[in-house]
């Protein structure tokens, strides 16, 4: 049989600033999804990346007092480099100055052209470049964006516009008849599916109110990739960006393997950009008569103690700094496990220090050095058996076996909720069974359980791994190796 492909991507970062918990979060969702397809045996390619093109990112650099080009290399080898640390690991990170992807936007476009749906016209509108769109007099509230605090450019330019109108009727369709009936019945092929639902209404109202039209290219924006059909024009930094799902697969540098990966199969993004996704980009490619992706997850937005993260607030915060003193894993747990998928988010230091000295430190962390201590002690630091998963008993079990089904619908909180509904059984029934007791009396059955935890632990382990890698790995390592070393640094103290 041949094996599934499973292409996941994220949305690609802006190179203007450095990368923060907001962007770390839709990465470490994206990392457990893949790493959840890699462990059911799929053909995964995860894809990750930066967007480096356009005014906010020309801007920033001639502040730093550098050239686009050196300055987006330093902020993209940032992003790497963060995303190392966190044991995020994508097959590939594509930068949207790479060679192949600047490629891969000139053909696309030059596509959508060649099929009739571009057409020149004169564009009179403000310009946000904080969010590097158009934005309407409507918006603005006391004559600034009210999310960048910044007054819009008025802007009266020749611009390419790109038929968006000619798609919205077909993209509808393809929404709401992505998943059929409630039987799956009528489903259509090439359905787009959005989730949650609550997003997936909002874009089928923006598609009933009719979509206006969007520009394509910009005259005078340098920093930018050349428009191939008209040497005054440069391509919009989103259009250019939305192109990265293609190259990143492979579209000029492999199309084999971007034949096997393309469509892809979930597009990661957050709450703020869902139009770019959920119409522009299907537009794009019905345009250049290419497959729509199959799902767009939708995340919301994290504040830091209750506010927007802002550089001039000064609240934004570094994933690095928490990676180094709590580890990368406690990390990932604590964005996986405080907020349920879809809903805006609140996270902090004290947040996370709960989550480690309670669920980590005191729940996992304790259950692994209890238990190879006892091993050690009362086994010679070795199980007489380990038993297999399904000598387990129903309460450690079957909410372990809840585990694959919630990551997949993306509720990866409640999947987190369940493992550790096992660990507290697990902890709960050395306390009850109380082996440093029994030891003096029936060391065969004080082995016995010891070796029922060995089996719960590896359980745990493999259900953990997409979610905590190193610790799963080590955890997985000690007890399938013939000799069970003492574990007591799982999450040490914090100094
Ligand atoms: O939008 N909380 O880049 P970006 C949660 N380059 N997620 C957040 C967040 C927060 N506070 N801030 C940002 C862009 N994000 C474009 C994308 S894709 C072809 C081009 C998320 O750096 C945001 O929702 O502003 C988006 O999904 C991603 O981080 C990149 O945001």
């Amino acid at each position: 049989m041949e094996t599934k492909k499973f292409y996941i991507t994220t949305a690609i970062d802006y190179t203007n600033g450095n990368p923060h918990i907001g962007h770390a979060y839709e990465k470490v969702a994206a990392d457990v999804l893949a790493r959840w397809h890699k462990l059911r045996g799929e053909d995964v390619f995860f894809l990750t990346g930066t967007d480096e093109h356009g005014a906010k990112i020309a801007a920033a650099a001639e502040k730093a007092g550098k050239a686009p080009q050196e300055f987006t290399d330093e902020i993209a080898a940032k992003f790497q480099k963060t995303w190392q640390n966190l044991e995020i690991s994508p097959s590939r990170f594509i930068r949207t100055t790479d060679e192949d992807h600047v490629k891969t936007v000139g053909e696309i476009l030059q596509k959508i052209k060649d099929n009739g749906y571009l057409y020149e016209g004169e564009y009179t509108g403000l310009y946000c470049v904080g969010h590097e769109a158009f934005i309407t007099e409507k918006e603005l509230v006391n004559g600034v964006c009210p999310d960048h605090k910044t007054k819009p450019e008025v802007v009266k330019e020749k611009n390419w516009f790109f038929e968006v109108s000619a798609f919205t009727g077909d993209i509808k369709k393809r929404i709401e008849r992505s998943e059929g009936d409630e039987n799956g019945e009528g489903a259509v092929s090439g359905g787009l599916k959005i989730w949650p639902e609550q997003k997936r209404n909002e874009i089928l109202s923006w598609l009933e109110q009719g979509f206006t039209d969007v520009s394509v290219t910009r005259p005078n924006v340098k920093w930018a990739i050349p428009a191939p059909w008209d040497p005054e024009q440069t391509v919009y930094v989103w259009i250019d960006a939305l192109i990265n799902y293609l190259s990143g697969a492979g579209f000029v540098l492999d199309r084999g393997e971007f034949e096997r990966y393309w469509p892809a199969d979930v597009h990661v993004i957050g709450a703020d950009i869902v139009k770019f996704h959920c119409i522009i980009w299907p537009a794009m490619l019905l345009a250049a008569g290419m497959e729509l992706p199959k799902e767009v997850v939708v995340h919301g937005m994290f504040t830091v103690n209750g506010e927007k993260m802002s550089k001039s607030l000064g609240n934004v915060i570094d994933p690095n700094g928490w990676v180094l003193k709590y580890g990368a894993d406690a990390v990932r747990y604590l964005l996986m496990r405080e907020v349920p998928w879809g809903q805006d988010g609140d996270v902090s230091e004290e947040k996370l220090l709960a989550r480690y000295e309670g669920d980590l430190a005191n729940g996992l962390g304790n259950l692994v050095s209890r238990t190879t201590n006892m091993i050690e002690k009362y086994c010679d630091g070795q199980v007489p058996e380990i038993l297999r998963e399904s000598d387990l008993p129903e309460s450690a079990l079957s909410p372990l076996q809840e585990v694959g089904a919630l990551i997949e619908e993306l509720r990866f909180h409640e999947a987190l909720a369940k493992i550790w509904e096992s660990i507290a059984w697990a902890n709960q029934y050395i306390d009850g069974a109380k082996p440093w007791v029994l030891a003096k009396t029936d060391l065969k059955k004080t082995r016995e359980i010891l070796s029922l935890l060995s089996a719960h632990i590896l359980a745990v382990a493999h259900k953990l791994a997409p979610f905590l890698p190193h610790t799963a790995e080590r955890m997985r390592k000690t007890f399938e190796s013939g000799k069970i070393g003492k574990i007591n640094d799982l999450f040490p103290r914090i100094e």
